[in-house]
């Protein structure tokens, strides 16, 4: 840090005691008061932001562990290790916290809280995704100022070598465009900051430093590599560079090749709202699992990804909108309710999952569906593939719920997704899953700076055989 920054972060130093004073915000009144607050303040560096901060959260997880480190968070059973961990608490995830009826809370901020306190392009207008990575990054609601300097910032730190893009070009042009993605991901890790400090021998309290600078660098990035992969895949490889002029999501629209207002906005909602879904879901626990070998973040991101890339996680995007096309094509857009019924109940007596619906956590509808169907209302409401959505959220609930295993029959965050996108250009379903890592980058990559921040150990449960269980299950009769 410079001296001049130096004597900045000072001078804004007792402020934000006071800020400390108020505390963490955990509801939307104290947002709005962190965001008058921060107004005020000249500080305009995140990376100042976070060194204040770690400290005192440092400290914090220290009381953590002394107090109450033998209190018991609840009983393991054996439902629960053949059942894939449901409902085990096992993870420290700071980013964001997942209630099953109320969804997704971002540093305790719901969407349609996000939706009102965080800076917006336009007036009315839907979240700036930068804000939401300052806010996933330090628990505060930025104001515009910062949340331009953060643009700015990210903006800088887009350079993707030519290397990445020959790595891409290696593969053939008809591999899925989540294999390409990770790829280039892979291969911009060769600029890894913190592979190189580790190598030379950098002090572990200062493990995160690099680790900053590599996601950010990340974060910066991907949209870089994920366009690339679009325009390879779909527009003969003219390839659209960056506008200095735009923000995150803008950029990223229009380094796809969308550039109406209205798809602007649409992706500054989605790369918000797909960001985090706190640490237990597949692609945000693989990147957290494999950053605990102190794996930089483009090797722990990179596998986050391949995670994303399995149809029950985040392909599902994909199958969404491909069914959807399949049940046009075969009944056509006006079916009815009818037709319909028939239609679902003849995916699941294929053995297939009606893609969309479901989670492991939520047990009522996705807030981040909820979101998009209001966006649906506002801007596309006569779309006849959003009519469609509409009745399949009538439709498949029931159905789901009469096959009586089924713990949520209510749509997640996949089930519209789509058919925005499909609505403004962005037809081509294979490519959904890479708009959702791009976004995914800003969740991981924040806890990823706190896992080192707080010195997080190596991640290593106990697995056993069945033979263990059986004979641990005798004993216990
Ligand atoms: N369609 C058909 N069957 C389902 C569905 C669905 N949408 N959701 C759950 N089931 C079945 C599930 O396959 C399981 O069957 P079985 O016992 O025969 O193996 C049974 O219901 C119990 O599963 P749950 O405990 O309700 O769900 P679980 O926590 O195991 O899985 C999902 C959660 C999300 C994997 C599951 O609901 C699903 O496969 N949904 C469809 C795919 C999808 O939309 N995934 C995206 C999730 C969000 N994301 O982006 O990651
Ligand atoms: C996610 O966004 O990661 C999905 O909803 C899956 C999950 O939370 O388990």
């Amino acid at each position: 840090m410079t001296k001049d920054k130096k004597a900045m972060f000072r001078s804004v130093s007792l402020l934000s005691k006071l800020r400390s004073r108020l505390g963490q915000q955990p509801s939307l009144k104290d947002s709005v008061r962190w965001l008058q607050i921060q107004s005020s303040s000249s500080d305009l560096d995140l990376h100042s932001q976070l060194e204040e901060l770690i400290p005192e959260q440092q400290e914090r997880l220290k009381k953590i562990k002394a107090e109450h480190g033998k209190v018991q968070l609840g009983n393991i059973t054996v439902d629960m290790v053949l059942g894939g961990m449901r409902g085990m608490t096992g993870l420290l995830w700071q980013t964001s916290l997942l209630d099953p009826d109320e969804g997704i809370r971002f540093r305790g901020l719901s969407i349609p809280e996000c939706q009102k306190v965080l800076p917006a392009a336009k007036p009315e207008g839907e979240p700036l995704p930068e804000g939401l990575l300052w806010l996933l990054l330090t628990g505060k609601v930025p104001s515009k100022e910062q949340v331009d300097a953060l643009s700015k910032e990210l903006r800088s730190r887009a350079v993707v070598p030519d290397f990445v893009y020959k790595a891409i070009d290696a593969l053939p042009v008809t591999s899925h465009p989540m294999t390409q993605f990770a790829t280039g991901v892979m291969a911009l890790q060769v600029q890894s900051e913190f592979q190189k400090a580790y190598e030379k021998g950098i002090h572990k309290s200062k493990y995160w430093e690099p680790t900053y600078e590599d996601s950010l660098n990340l974060i910066a990035r991907v949209p870089l590599v994920a366009a690339y992969v679009y325009r390879r895949i779909y527009k003969d490889g003219q390839v659209i560079p960056l506008d200095d002029s735009l923000d995150y999501g803008a950029n990223f629209s229009h380094m796809l090749g969308f550039d109406s207002p209205k798809m602007l906005e649409l992706m500054r909602l989605y790369v918000t709202i797909h960001s985090d879904h706190e640490g237990g879901n597949v692609s945000a626990h693989t990147g957290h699992l494999v950053a605990s070998a102190l794996s930089d973040p483009y090797l722990s991101f990179a596998a986050a990804l391949n995670g994303l890339a399995g149809p029950l996680h985040g392909l599902a995007n994909q199958e969404v909108l491909l069914w959807i096309k399949s049940v046009v094509d075969e009944c056509g857009e006006n079916i009815t309710v009818d037709q319909l019924k028939e239609y679902v109940w003849k995916t699941l007596k294929g053995g297939k999952v009606v893609p969309g619906f479901g989670h492991g956590v939520l047990r009522k509808t996705d807030p981040r569906y909820t979101c998009q169907r209001e966006f649906a209302l506002k801007h596309l409401p006569d779309d006849p593939l959003f009519q469609l959505v509409s009745k399949l959220y009538e439709v498949v609930p029931p159905i789901l719920t009469e096959l009586g295993k089924v713990k949520n029959p209510w749509p997640n965050v996949d089930a519209h997704s789509g058919v925005l996108l499909n609505h403004f250009g962005l037809t081509e379903a294979r490519y959904f899953t890479v708009l959702f890592g791009v976004s995914r980058s800003l969740g991981i990559c924040s806890q990823l700076i706190w896992d080192r921040a707080l010195g997080l150990p190596l991640e290593r449960p106990k697995s056993v055989t069945m033979e263990w269980l059986e004979d641990y299950c005798k004993k216990a009769a």
